[in-house]
């Protein structure tokens, strides 16, 4: 994925011609496209595949079952041509690892999740989880932009490993702190495609992560 605005669009809309409005709207301001259930549903598979001719994708299901099914899921995503997923740590090093083997690597593993309940059971494991991503050989983690001194904390467990963070714009984070804090990327949804003019909101958001280290 190329680093340009360090920008993944959130493409959580629900339908094929919403999906094209706003990648055709936004595409020159973000780096990747994130896709995840509701525009699965929405749209079918194949929107994964049709948006990554135009960027690449980061297909986000949150997989966390057994190592079996996590591979089947993994490979199905692939052969899509999704550049990378998103998985549960808490199915434990076996599950992860399976998403790892069948993504060659390519692989983010969700830490402390970014919403108020993440703070509940997500936030106590959060060390361990990011911990599991690097020892497993994935490629990062998802970490939340609504805290950057978590970001700063997990960066030191992680190393040289991806941080891609949500939870900017419409969950109350910002996309400076997020990436000063020590994230590569920031995860952006609803403060562009339900912007009046995404194209706008998303160039917006692109001068100001700019600016960031
Ligand atoms: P907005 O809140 O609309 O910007 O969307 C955030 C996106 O990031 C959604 O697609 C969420 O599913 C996703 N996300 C979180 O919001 N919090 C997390 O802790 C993890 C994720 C994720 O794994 O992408």
């Amino acid at each position: 994925m190329e680093k340009n605005t360090r920008i993944i669009l959130a493409l959580d809309v629900t339908s094929r011609d919403d999906a094209m409005r706003v990648v055709r709207a936004v595409k020159d301001h973000v780096d990747g496209i994130k896709i995840n259930w509701p525009l699965i549903l929405a749209a079918g598979p194949d929107i994964i595949r049709e948006m990554s001719a135009v960027k690449d994708v980061i297909c986000d299901m949150k997989i966390a079952d057994i190592p079996n099914t996590n591979r089947l899921i993994v490979e199905q995503a692939m052969s899509l041509g999704a550049s990378a997923v998103i998985a549960h740590g808490f199915t434990g090093d076996d599950s992860v690892r399976a998403c790892v083997e069948a993504a060659k690597g390519q692989v983010f593993v969700v830490t402390e999740m970014s919403h108020p309940g993440g703070k509940q059971f997500t936030a106590p494991l959060a060390d361990k989880l990011a911990y599991l991503a690097k020892t497993a050989g994935a490629r990062g983690i998802v970490a939340p932009a609504t805290r950057p001194e978590r970001i700063a904390a997990l960066r030191k467990v992680i190393g040289d490993l991806e941080i891609i963070s949500p939870g900017v714009g419409a969950q109350g984070g910002k996309a400076s702190d997020a990436l000063n804090a020590g994230a590569d990327y920031i995860i952006v949804g609803r403060a562009i495609y339900e912007a009046a003019d995404p194209g706008k909101a998303a160039s917006e958001l692109a001068a100001e992560t700019k600016s960031c280290v």
